[in-house]
């Protein structure tokens, strides 16, 4: 058992829909939370990562800060998303073992595996078979990410750690239409439509890819509870143990809000990889099972976004 309670505690990312979730749920755990702005702190800058690790010594760290989008920003963006991954996480882990941090917790992401893995997905399904295309250089960084943590746990015996995400959603998201991931998407084109009286709202490719989805606080609760109770090499995936095809998450999602028009898809776009449902086994053997139903989630996440950035 880790404590965290008395320990300083650097959430890197702290801005982000991941990082700021840690922070909103490490607020119940006595510690001292570190955080750096972009402006403070740029963490593709090696000696400038060394340099303030250094300076601020964090006992632990949970490395939330990285690129990420939707699946029509990874296509256009791919060496953006694998450059600046790799050196977020490679100057993160790296400073951290110099300055001898006690635990560190790396966030990967689901789509590390294989794009005809068996499912539900199980850990050890990792390298095991060709990755989705649209998301390869992506995928690529975050497992360097899991490597480079199991590196530096086998040659230096630190206790590094890799959680592995599934689709989030929730409060503080990205809701751009051209960089956004596919839930927010639809809270913003449903509500758009619903405000506007528009007959129809597009969604992109086929709506037949399923997805699996996590409510962010879930996902921040899951972390803290690796961080206190996990000590080993292999990564753990962090989902909730459902999914749902894209056009059935649709109609909740209009349901949620309010819109009763037509849903046309737009199949010029990428429909990305056909399933991707992790196995929660793993977490839930250590004790771990998510509490945010979706709808229940969906709903908070569509108040959030008329508060903060409809009406803001
Ligand atoms: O969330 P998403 O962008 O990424 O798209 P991935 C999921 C599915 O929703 C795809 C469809 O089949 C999209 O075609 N979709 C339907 C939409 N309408 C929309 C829309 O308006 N916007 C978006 N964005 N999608 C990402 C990876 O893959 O998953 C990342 O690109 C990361 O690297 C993330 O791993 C978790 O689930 O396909």
């Amino acid at each position: 058992m880790y404590s965290l309670a008395g320990k300083t505690v650097f959430v890197a990312g702290h801005r982000g829909l991941v990082g700021s979730a840690l922070v909103r749920r490490l607020a119940q755990e006595g510690c001292e939370i570190l955080t750096a702005t972009r402006a403070e702190l740029d963490l593709c800058d090696q000696a400038a990562v060394r340099a303030w690790m250094r300076d601020r010594r964090p006992d632990a760290v949970f490395v939330a800060a990285a690129k990420v989008g939707g699946i029509l920003a990874n296509v256009t963006y791919p060496a953006d998303f694998l450059y600046e991954n790799l050196m977020i996480e490679a100057n993160l882990i790296e400073a951290a073992f110099r300055e001898e941090v006690e635990k560190l917790l790396f966030l990967g992401s689901s789509c590390i595996y294989p794009k005809f893995a068996e499912q539900p997905i199980v850990e050890s399904s990792l390298l095991t078979g060709p990755l989705e295309p649209t998301n390869e250089w992506y995928a690529v960084a975050k497992i360097a990410g899991i490597k480079l943590c199991q590196a530096y746990r086998q040659q230096h015996g630190r206790d590094f750690i890799s959680a592995m995400p599934t689709n989030l959603y929730g409060p503080g998201d990205n809701f751009d239409l051209t960089s956004s991931h596919v839930l927010p998407a639809l809270i913003r084109k449903a509500h758009e439509a619903r405000r506007s009286g528009a007959k129809e709202m597009v969604i992109w490719g086929t709506g037949s890819p399923r997805r699996e989805f996590l409510h962010v606080d879930d996902c921040a609760d899951a972390c803290l509870h690796l961080m206190k109770t996990y000590s080993e090499a292999e990564h753990v995936n962090v989902g909730s143990g459902e999914d749902i095809p894209i056009y059935d998450l649709t109609r909740l999602v209009c349901d949620v809000v309010g819109f009763e028009g037509e849903i046309v898809r737009d199949t010029t776009k990428p429909d990305g990889t056909p399933r991707k449902l992790m196995s929660a086994d793993r977490l839930r053997g250590l004790g771990w099972a998510p509490k945010v139903p979706l709808r229940d989630g969906i709903a908070a996440t569509y108040d959030w976004f008329r508060q903060n950035v409809a009406d803001a």
